[in-house]
């Protein structure tokens, strides 16, 4: 009958609405038969006196049940709100469906952006000519910030980075939040600090120059970091024990993945890798950074830049200039000036290309153990050519994100088994347990030493 009345879903609520009305009836009955029970008709003696006293536990009972009552009018009220304006879209609960770009708007406030003066060749500040100088007096005037924490253990700052929109596809900044996760547990335990930058200092400088003023400035606001470590986001550890080989660095200032050859003989573009490197903090490092800069103004700079580099470099495809092909570049013309502060490292993946790596994940795990860095045990999976965040990739975006959740969870099961559990399967996001619960937890052996390794311990002093 009321569904002739009134519409079905109407009707429904008006039968849940009597449904809900009676359980509150019952409900209320049955406190005034409890709360008769416990006052106690005696208590008193007299009826009315009972009959105060209830009044007053009711009005109580009233007031601590307002906060609640009003939380669930505001819901209906909400509710309301989103059946009235779902047409509009605007008031919604509804995270699901909201659309993201009422909020991140493309700002234009009509105040043009500082423009410099293009005759002039683009730099990334004033020119600093003693900043060992000024580095060796703060570090004197500030002891309490040495830039090494222990003998050849230098102060390290991790910096990573992303765009300041939202990735084209939100599952982009899914892969985002598993890769700083992942550099998150690296540095942890390695005693690295971290920088995750997600501001473009310089417009002029956007996509993979980005980094270059953001370097500097961090270089210059912290002269107690000694290694600045620049990552990308692309890339993951994947061997969560291994330290880097500080010792080896002591007479470099810039160390990055690669080979001498490759670099110095034949001028090839993937001689090194951008990806991943060291930059110590020092006068060399504000030069070379001074000369990496110009060819990465966007617009008619970079392109032309990219031209002669396409030129000049072996197997370099046709696109404008980018950071890491002007470093080939520099250091392929200008191995005298710069070649003997550069160290080219290969014997372990500072950075290393996923496509030869990623598929044998499972043989390492048979035949080897974290804490080799190399081709055993990767210390870093650089996802070359993935794009997750953007709209176009080199590779079937299946493929890349599949390998790079296989690389997550490789890595991730490092820091999964200090606390006795695993990945069921490189591809599985679900975890299992390897060992049992015990109530003697300190006794529980750490096989890969990762909770309380020699390398992140500290000495206290003990003046
Ligand atoms: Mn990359």
């Amino acid at each position: 009958m009321l569904d002739r009345l009134l519409n079905p879903r109407r009707a429904r609520q008006f039968q849940r609405l009597l449904r809900n009305g009676k359980v509150t009836l019952l409900c209320l009955f049955l406190t005034v038969i409890m709360l008769r029970g416990n006052l106690g008709a005696g208590k008193f003696g007299t009826p009315e006196k009972d009959l105060d006293e209830l009044r007053e536990t009711f009005s109580y009972i009233r007031k601590r049940v307002e906060p609640r009552r009003v939380l669930e009018e505001a819901t209906v009220v909400a509710h309301g709100q989103q059946q009235a304006t779902d047409s509009t879209g605007s008031g919604t609960n509804n995270y699901a469906e909201f659309d993201i770009t009422k909020i991140l708007k493309d700002e234009d406030d009509g105040v043009p952006e500082f423009k410099r003066d293009r005759s002039q060749p683009y730099s990334l500040g004033p020119k600093i000519s003693d900043w060992d100088e000024q580095r060796a007096e703060w570090l004197k005037n500030n002891p309490n910030f040495p830039n090494f924490i222990a003998e050849n253990k230098p102060r390290v700052l991790l910096v990573t980075g992303s765009s300041p929109k939202p990735c084209e596809n939100p599952v982009g900044d899914h892969y985002l939040l598993k890769s700083i996760k992942n550099k998150i547990d690296y540095c942890r335990l390695h005693g690295i600090e971290i920088f995750y930058n997600m501001a473009l200092l310089d417009a002029e400088m956007a996509g993979f120059w980005a980094k270059l003023p953001l370097i500097r400035k961090l270089l210059l606001s912290h002269p107690e970091v000694e290694f600045l470590w620049w990552m990308d986001s692309d890339a993951m550890f994947t061997d969560m024990a291994f330290e880097l080989p500080w010792e080896r660095y002591k007479d470099h200032n810039f160390v990055m993945h690669g080979w001498n050859e490759m670099i110095y003989d034949q001028k090839n573009w993937i001689g090194l890798n951008t990806g991943s490197f060291l930059l110590r903090n020092c006068q060399w490092s504000l030069d070379i950074l001074d000369t990496w800069a110009p060819m990465g103004p966007k617009g008619k700079v970079r392109e032309e830049a990219g031209k002669l580099l396409t030129r000049e470099l072996k197997d370099r495809p046709v696109f404008e200039a980018d950071d890491q092909s002007a470093m080939v570049y520099i250091l392929a013309t200008q191995r005298e000036k710069w070649g003997d502060k550069v160290y080219l490292e290969n014997a372990y993946y500072l950075h290393g290309y996923w496509g030869i790596l990623v598929d044998r994940y499972e043989e390492m795990i048979e035949n080897y153990h974290p804490g080799l860095g190399d081709h055993r045990w990767p210390l870093v999976t650089h996802f070359v050519g993935c794009k997750p965040c953007g709209k176009f990739g080199d590779y079937p975006v299946e493929r890349c994100l599949k390998q790079m959740d296989r690389a997550f969870n490789f890595g991730d099961n490092q820091i999964l088994q200090m606390y006795g559990f695993t990945h069921k399967s490189l591809g599985s996001r679900r975890v299992m347990r390897t060992r049992n619960e015990t109530s003697n937890p300190l006794e529980v052996r750490d096989d890969l030493g990762l909770l309380h390794p020699a390398f992140k311990a500290v000495k206290v002093s003990s003046s």
